[in-house]
């Protein structure tokens, strides 16, 4: 069994290119930008993976469902209701049916099996865990919900830290940790560091579980020539006092790590990283088409499976 941590969009791209392998895959998800909107429980990044997964993706925004209408959304702004975060038409039949069991009792672990199951995903697709935790970054501004900052605020106000409110009670699931215990290759993929992968490893015990699992652990870097693929990965580093670059990511996950993923662009921070004790592949990861997507995920396996 394959297991990837991941965040939204970018992770959910090396999800995508893993199940396109055929193997065997487990994904845990950051759900630390879960929110509450419109009495609905969106959890951005199960969404992303989801679509991703079930080949529903819009490819142009990254997150939401191709195809989608907006009606919904227009009736709410004609009501004079919050509107800022967009919900299609066929996204809220998602938030609405997993608010709907998680208002039953279900668990988020439950809820995801649900929708996963009938969009007939192959992808064992789990919550990082069942608490409820929820990022919020400090800017000049104050303490921004995530995804004020994110959406409505364009993630332009400077980031001076980020905390993730209840984590410090939450605990992973049963079904995250047996996943860990069982894995033969462990892979995080290439998603923001800050706010997708920080979450799921500062949740009590992971960081351990991780220390304990059997199988290599690997990650991809979520930096390419200096830049993210998308989102404020460069900038919150840089606003947390970080120097932006992959040599600072895989420190970050060194006390666990045994391989980096370098992008072809950086070969030259090959060496440094090397110099972490970690065996350093290069290869393209940018991954714009499902081939590419495909062929990442076959070069990771190739080389620690
Ligand atoms: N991102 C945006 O930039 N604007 C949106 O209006 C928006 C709506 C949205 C709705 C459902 C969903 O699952 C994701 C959505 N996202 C939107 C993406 C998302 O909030 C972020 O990409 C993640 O939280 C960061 O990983």
């Amino acid at each position: 069994m394959i297991v990837a941590l991941s965040g939204g969009v970018g992770g959910a791209k090396l999800v995508r290119g893993l199940s396109l392998t055929e193997q065997p895959t487990t994904t845990i998800v950051n759900t630390a930008d879960d929110f509450t909107h419109w009495g609905l429980h969106i959890s951005p990044d199960l969404d992303s993976v989801m679509y991703a997964l079930s080949d529903l993706s819009d490819p142009v925004r990254g997150w939401g469902v191709r195809e989608e209408s907006w009606n919904a959304l227009k009736m709410v702004e004609h009501y004079q209701g919050e509107h800022w975060f967009q919900l299609g038409d066929r996204d809220l039949a998602t938030h609405l049916i997993r608010t709907q069991c998680l208002n039953e009792g279900q668990t988020l672990t439950q809820a995801t099996k649900r929708l996963c199951n009938a969009l007939e995903i192959q992808v064992n697709v789990l919550p990082m865990s069942d608490d409820l935790i929820q990022t919020q970054v400090e800017t000049p501004q104050g303490w921004l919900d995530f995804q004020i900052y994110f959406v409505k605020e364009c993630c332009q106000p400077e980031v001076k830290s980020v905390r993730f409110q209840n984590i410090e009670q939450s605990k992973p699931t049963q079904d995250v940790l047996n996943a860990i215990e069982s894995a033969s290759l462990i892979i995080l993929c290439p998603s923001n560091p800050v706010v997708s992968l920080d979450p799921i490893l500062r949740v009590p015990g992971m960081e351990m579980a991780l220390q304990a699992a059997s199988a290599p652990v690997v990650a991809v870097s979520p930096l390419i020539g200096g830049r993210a693929v998308k989102g404020p990965t460069v900038e919150m580093l840089k606003g947390l006092g970080f120097e932006s670059s992959p040599v600072t990511v895989a420190s970050r996950y060194q006390s666990f790590l045994n391989g980096f993923v370098l992008d072809e662009q950086d070969q030259q921070l090959k060496t440094e990283i090397e110099n972490l004790n970690l065996e350093v592949m290069t290869t393209n990861t940018l991954m714009s088409s499902d081939e590419d997507k495909k062929q990442l995920a076959e070069s990771i396996l190739k080389a620690w499976l």
